[in-house]
């Protein structure tokens, strides 16, 4: 599935890594790690990682390379874990001579002119660790590290659907680089105790619609009175209706100006469809959308009562 991407990084110089705004581990994961292995296996090639600012997860990638207009004339754009062209941050990945994507969310169409897109991945960090197999590169520690991250990160601690016995094979071989999986694990999930009680504070939002989807609706206001970002909210305490009995789905919303971001979990069902419909994308059991106001907030909340009504037990 790699050839011809492992050619193009051959053929090009510099290479570009790009991958989604508001970056999570697995999109910093996949990128730092990638970076780390041309660089280990192409020496004397230059390889930038670029994007917004990586926030709480800088000690996985370090700071991004600043990257100047002209260097994109001849460069190779890898566009990581991404897959919608509205969410690739740094847009001048258009203007690369040649571009190409490493991905496994659901493919929604091309946006690279060589795509290498496996949903069957529970992470991009994995199917980047898959690629170096592959090609017979030599792993770096700093890229076991930053890969095996990322496959944590995304695959829920190696719980979600798209863990399996590859997703462990793959580890396998970066855990043979010495990773310290207890500082790993705290310094991924460990939280300030401030951050317990804002999660406790959710936790007392949650609602549930008469078939037993569990909600929970932050408004603007709300938002205004916590310090905290809006992503921080929207993508951070979605997961405080995790593991509730009975229920089956669940969805997150958070007021922005001018939009409300939603966040939708299943522990069984396939809500991606839901979340497309409006404008969005993901994962079956796990995905997003920005709608417009709160009415359509509640009329998509309205979609995923019906779906539970549908498949009560
Ligand atoms: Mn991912």
């Amino acid at each position: 599935m790699f050839e011809a991407i492992r050619d193009a990084i051959a053929s090009h110089d510099p290479v570009i890594i790009h991958r989604h705004s508001s970056p999570d581990g697995d999109a910093l994961g996949s990128q730092a790690g990638l970076k780390a292995l041309i660089l280990a296996n192409y020496p004397g090639k230059t390889v930038y990682a670029v994007g917004d600012d990586p926030g709480r997860y800088e000690w996985i990638s370090g700071k991004m390379d600043d990257v100047a207009d002209g260097e994109y004339l001849s460069a190779l754009a890898v566009i990581l874990d991404t897959s919608s062209p509205a969410l690739i941050s740094d847009e001048r990945y258009a203007r690369a001579k040649t571009t190409a994507r490493i991905d496994h969310h659901l493919f929604l169409g091309p946006i690279a002119q060589i795509e290498a897109v496996d949903s069957s991945f529970e992470s991009c960090c994995g199917l980047v660790a898959q690629m170096a197999a592959e090609c017979g590169w030599r792993v770096t520690d700093e890229a076991a590290l930053a890969l095996f991250t990322g496959m944590v990160t995304d695959s829920g601690r190696f719980r979600y659907d798209a863990t399996t016995a590859r997703t462990f094979r793959l580890a396998a071989r970066l855990m043979e680089h010495g990773i310290d999986l207890n500082a790993l694990y705290r310094r991924l999930y460990a939280s300030s105790l401030a951050d317990i009680q804002l999660r406790a504070e959710f936790v007392r939002k949650i609602r549930l619609t008469p078939h037993g989807v569990a909600y929970i609706y932050t408004t603007r206001e709300e938002m205004a009175a916590l310090d905290a970002g809006v992503f921080a909210i929207s993508r951070g305490m979605v997961s405080v209706m995790n593991d509730i009995e009975g229920v089956d789905i669940w969805v997150n919303f958070t007021e922005a100006e001018g939009k409300v971001l939603c966040e939708l979990r299943s522990s069984r069902f396939n809500i991606n469809p839901i979340a497309v419909r409006y404008g969005g994308g993901g994962h079956k059991k796990a995905s997003g959308a920005t709608l417009p106001d709160r009415e359509t907030a509640l009329r998509m909340l309205d979609e995923l009562d019906q779906m539970a009504e549908e498949n009560r037990p």
